[in-house]
């Protein structure tokens, strides 16, 4: 027997931050979101190099392996493009079958979830919230808070990535800062 006393990987104290030996950082900058958000002639008058959100990795096994996990944080910086919020991407999984867990640790904001039938429900983030993704279910983060928006996500090592639909069909819906009021606005495909 034996114990094990070096912690491998950790969240931060302070901002709960992913970090550890091969945890893999990347970031998504305005120059990497084209038509992400709804004015994209806004987004590309912007600062290029301006990050909009960062992911701290940790696959501790190989992508694709059945019944493995994988682990990330995720920091959405506060901002707008035009009226619209700072987002992720948002993707459905390649694997549809995957499901995923996602939960707030720092700031506000919402959950978008939308089926394939594009119907969508919408839950609220904050610090605690935790937020289950069904299969077949894409998944987007907005920071509609006043400070950076944290949160952590656990899911399938075999779950994949599907980008393209949403890259071609976007979200049903959108949410922009309108008056200072975070609003849903639905969007016709
Ligand atoms: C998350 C997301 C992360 C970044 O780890 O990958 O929040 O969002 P995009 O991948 O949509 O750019 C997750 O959902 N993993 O499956
Ligand atoms: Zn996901």
């Amino acid at each position: 027997m034996s114990i094990d006393n070096a912690i491998k990987y950790k969240f931060n104290t302070g901002d709960n931050v992913l970090y550890g030996t091969n945890v893999i950082c990347t970031s998504k900058k305005i120059g990497d979101l084209k038509q992400v958000f709804q004015n994209e002639e806004a987004r590309s008058r912007m600062e290029q190099e301006s990050i909009v959100y960062s992911v701290s990795l940790l696959q501790p096994i190989e992508a694709g392996t059945l019944g493995g996990l994988f682990i990330g944080t995720t920091i959405i910086e506060q901002g707008q493009v035009d009226q619209e919020y700072y987002m992720t991407k948002g993707h459905f999984h390649k694997n549809t079958s995957s499901s995923e867990f996602y939960w707030g640790t720092k700031g506000t904001g919402m959950v978008l979830m939308m089926k394939t039938d594009r119907t969508y429900h919408i839950e609220l983030m904050s610090p605690g919230s935790i937020h289950f993704i069904p299969p077949e279910t894409a998944h987007r983060v907005i920071n509609t808070g006043n400070e950076k928006l944290i949160f952590n996500a656990c899911w399938p090592a075999d779950a994949g990535y599907d980008y393209e639909t949403i890259y071609n069909e976007g979200f049903s819906c959108r949410i922009f800062n309108q008056h200072g009021i975070p609003t849903i606005i639905d969007i016709e495909k």
